[in-house]
């Protein structure tokens, strides 16, 4: 009979499971074959993934996972499935916050359609004006960041708070900027491997090689993850601005002139170019264009121009779609 479970990692040809209901002898945790896709969906097995689990030879502590269940959400990059919320840690200091990188971050985050949670790493090393200036500044993006030093241990008992809900919490950003040593701060006895950062820019090392899920308090499960530097963007122009709160919050009081407005500050938009990050959307919409160009260009190119507009999907099943081969392939890899 099959037993479900829940993925905590995954490590090269194996992951390892931990059990609904403990097994004889109170057995929790299994390691089991995976199979990099599953069944006729060819889905691929991400951390988080509720999963069915046959074949047990218990005293050996080995399975095989059977059956993928369904997802409630999907994080891209770090590859995570069914989080409840999303925590974006960027460093004040070292490295130095970057705004069009913790956007892109932030719309990775709020792809998913579960909460996302900002938080500001290494408070220690910035004056208190200088924090409060940021504080101000990302309130204004719609976002209530919470100031934490886990060298110091400032702001921990609160991130512990907002973090021990059920369900599960990913802890996810640029490499170095104290993901680990965080997760350290909340959980001692795990003593995760951190690394110093190095170089002018002061950038991580990639300390961190796989996405793991580790309990926080009975019911709430805390995913440690990689950094990497430049999160993917969405595919479709129109998919960017409802990831942007300011965006949201205009297009609740006012309506633009056009259907498909893309928020450029033209007469008749209701969103208007007069807020802090208008020129960063503007970035991430011009990276989108010129990545759709490219696809389309790329399509036309192989299939011929009957294919064109195929590759649309529905928002939904993009939200819940499978992590693409090439994606999962780059989320094992440095992309510095
Ligand atoms: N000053 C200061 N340094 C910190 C703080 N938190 C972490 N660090 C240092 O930042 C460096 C990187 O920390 P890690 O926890 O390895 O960073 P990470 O985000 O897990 O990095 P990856 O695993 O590479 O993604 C280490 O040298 C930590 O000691 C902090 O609150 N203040
Ligand atoms: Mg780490
Ligand atoms: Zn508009």
């Amino acid at each position: 009979m099959a037993e479900r479970a829940r993925v905590m990692a995954l490590e090269a040809n194996f992951c390892r499971v931990e059990l609904e209901q403990p097994g004889p002898g109170g057995i929790e945790h299994l390691l089991c074959v995976r199979r990099t896709r599953l069944g006729k969906t060819g889905q691929q097995i991400c951390v988080g993934d509720r999963v069915q689990i046959d074949g047990i030879d218990w005293p050996e502590g080995r399975g095989a996972v059977a059956a993928l269940e369904p997802r409630n959400s999907l994080l891209e990059r770090p590859a995570v499935a069914n989080c409840s919320r999303v925590v974006v840690a960027v460093a004040l200091e070292q490295p130095q916050l970057d705004p069009l990188q913790l956007t892109r971050f932030l719309i990775t985050a709020e792809r998913t359609g579960v909460a996302v949670e900002l938080v500001l790493t290494k408070a220690d090393l910035l004056r208190a004006a200088e924090r409060a200036a940021w504080c101000e500044r990302l309130q204004g993006w719609g976002y209530g960041p919470l100031l934490v030093s886990a060298q110091q241990g400032a702001g921990i008992a609160e991130l512990r708070q907002r973090l021990a809900q059920p369900g599960i919490a990913v802890l996810c950003g640029p490499s170095g900027v104290g993901k680990s040593s965080l997760i350290n701060a909340l959980v001692p006895e795990l003593a995760l491997r951190v690394s110093a950062v190095s170089g002018r820019l002061q950038r991580g090392r990639h300390t961190t090689r796989h996405v793991e899920l580790f309990p926080l308090v009975p019911g709430a499960l805390l995913a440690d993850t990689p950094g990497f530097n430049r999160p993917d963007l969405p595919l479709e122009p129109g998919d960017l601005g409802p990831l942007f709160p300011e965006i949201r919050q205009r297009l609740v009081a006012g309506v633009c002139r056009f259907k498909n407005c893309l928020h450029q500050g033209d007469p008749g938009c209701a969103v208007g170019s007069d807020w802090d990050r208008f020129p960063i959307y503007t970035t991430c919409l011009e990276a989108v264009q010129a990545q759709a160009a490219r696809e389309q260009g790329r399509s036309i190119g192989s299939a011929g121009l009957k294919q064109r507009g195929s590759r649309r999907e529905p928002l939904l099943d993009q939200r819940l779609r499978q992590v693409s081969r090439r994606r999962q392939r780059q989320s094992d890899v440095d992309d510095d």
